[in-house]
């Protein structure tokens, strides 16, 4: 049992966690860039310290980075652009030529070692002046500002990129970094959904014209969801949990709004403003592929929803069969193969696994991270990929782990969340050398992806 022989391996990052350089070679501020602490940290403009500014400094460093992501026998590699390095405001007549030069020169990079390139167009990176001009992105002019944006890197990078993804994880939180709203009301989050989705669309729609051939996806936060009971209630609650959150892949996978959004827009008093050619671009040009990424799943209970949402979408509780992660994520591998079953079942389309890991605190002893626990999490969801794609058939072409290298938490901004079979040397607080060491898992990687998926052993 085995993957096929072209299958994809390799990791996934975002521009704004890991290059820093927050304001070098004509780039200004971002969305991202306004975090103190990650997105339960607050928005300020006047904290002494943003992890997002230096990051891990991957714009200095992405050189012996990609080198080391080669050396594990990665194929494909996965990260944002940021848009504010390209249009700083966003409103600038003409790109930033240092802005494209950066990421046509580490894509190219990529191809060299042998690594393909995928490319999340929007993962939290808008340019900060025109949220504050403009509001977020329940204003319609997001769409032309974003188009803008996109035909601009279509042009430039079409040669060295490989596959591209719209947005990351629509249906996850973060409101301001990434719809640049400050008060989220479910009227003005479902408007900036739809918005993107039109967007989306458009973004299809040029690139296949432009490209043809080439292929799109987006990101779609997948996190299992279980009944907590097989009380009636229980699993009627969860599979109206689910439907949230499967809403917004519903609709850019299939093409069109599925019939319970309306029960949704109901029950929040959501009045969607369309425009009359919408519905038919959402129909023509949906996602060639579905990506998503997969951590954790959470059960459901009737009687009450915990949720750090403000939407409710995403949520639900931990899981007495189930080991957690010092954040509390239930360690899940069965649940990969479940969601990329159901997945599969649901739209009938290709599957990407392009984000999955383990975030924990590492102990750096002996010069290295004894990371046993990351290996250990990784052999069993690689098996559970492997049974879904062996015994269940189902096509799923590739898989990104999150964060080779360690970076900064999207959720917290912490550095202690790590994820990499690279260890950066750097806290909390922004204070390290930044040196790059090699952890266990590393060779462990580098082995499995030797055998294509045929040694898990660890
Ligand atoms: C995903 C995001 C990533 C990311 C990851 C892990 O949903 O796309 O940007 O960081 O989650 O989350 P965290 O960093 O909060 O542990």
């Amino acid at each position: 049992m085995k993957f096929s022989e072209d299958f994809y391996w390799g990791g996934a990052v975002a521009a704004n966690q890991c290059e820093g350089a927050y304001l070098e070679d004509g780039k200004q501020m971002s969305t991202a860039d306004i975090k103190a602490r990650g997105f339960f940290g607050g928005l300020r403009r006047d904290a002494d310290y943003y992890p997002t500014h230096k990051a891990i400094d991957f714009y200095h460093t992405y050189k012996s980075d990609l080198k080391l992501m080669a050396e594990a026998n990665f194929n494909i590699f996965r990260t944002s652009i940021n848009w504010a390095r390209i249009y700083p405001t966003g409103e600038e007549e003409t790109p930033n030529q240092k802005g494209l030069d950066f990421y046509h020169d580490m894509f190219k990079y990529c191809h060299e070692l042998g690594m393909k390139v995928m490319v999340t167009i929007s993962h939290y990176e808008t340019p900060l002046y025109l949220v504050d001009t403009y509001g977020g992105w329940d204003n319609r002019k997001f769409i032309e500002f974003y188009m803008k944006f996109v035909r601009t890197i279509v042009d430039n990078l079409d040669d060295v990129v490989d596959y591209w993804l719209t947005f990351n994880e629509l249906n996850a939180i973060h409101g301001y970094a990434k719809l640049g709203i400050h008060k989220e009301t479910p009227q003005t989050f479902y408007q900036c959904q739809h918005h993107m989705f039109v967007a989306s669309s458009k973004v299809i729609k040029i690139g296949h014209e432009m490209m043809p051939g080439a292929m799109f996806g987006a990101m779609f936060a997948m996190s299992e969801m279980y009944p907590a009971t097989c009380k009636a209630e229980d699993v009627f609650a969860c599979y109206e949990h689910r439907r949230m959150n499967y809403f917004f892949i519903d609709v850019m996978a299939r093409g069109k709004y599925p019939n319970y959004a309306q029960k949704i827009f109901d029950e929040k008093n959501v009045h969607l403003h369309m425009e009359d050619e919408d519905l038919e671009l959402i129909k023509e040009y949906p996602l060639d592929f579905v990506s998503f990424s997969y951590y954790r799943s959470s059960t459901i209970t009737a009687d009450h929803f915990t949720t750090m949402d403000p939407m409710g979408i995403m949520g639900g509780e931990g899981n007495p069969y189930l080991p957690s992660t010092p954040w509390g994520w239930p360690i899940d591998p069965l649940g990969l193969r479940y969601c990329l079953n159901e997945l599969y079942d649901r739209y009938q389309k290709p599957l990407f696994v392009i984000e999955n890991g383990l975030g924990e605190i590492d102990r750096f002893e002996d010069g290295t991270v004894h990371d046993s626990y990351r290996i250990e999490y990784l052999s069993k969801h690689f098996q559970a990929m492997k049974d879904a794609i062996n015994i269940d058939h189902v096509p799923c072409f590739g898989y990104t782990m999150w964060g080779p290298l360690d970076l900064v938490s999207l959720s917290t901004g912490e550095m202690k969340k790590r994820y990499g079979f690279v260890y950066v040397d750097m806290d909390d607080e922004g204070n390290g050398t930044l040196k790059r060491v090699k952890k266990d898992s590393f060779a462990w990687m580098k082995k499995v992806i030797a055998s294509n998926g045929e040694d898990l052993t660890y």
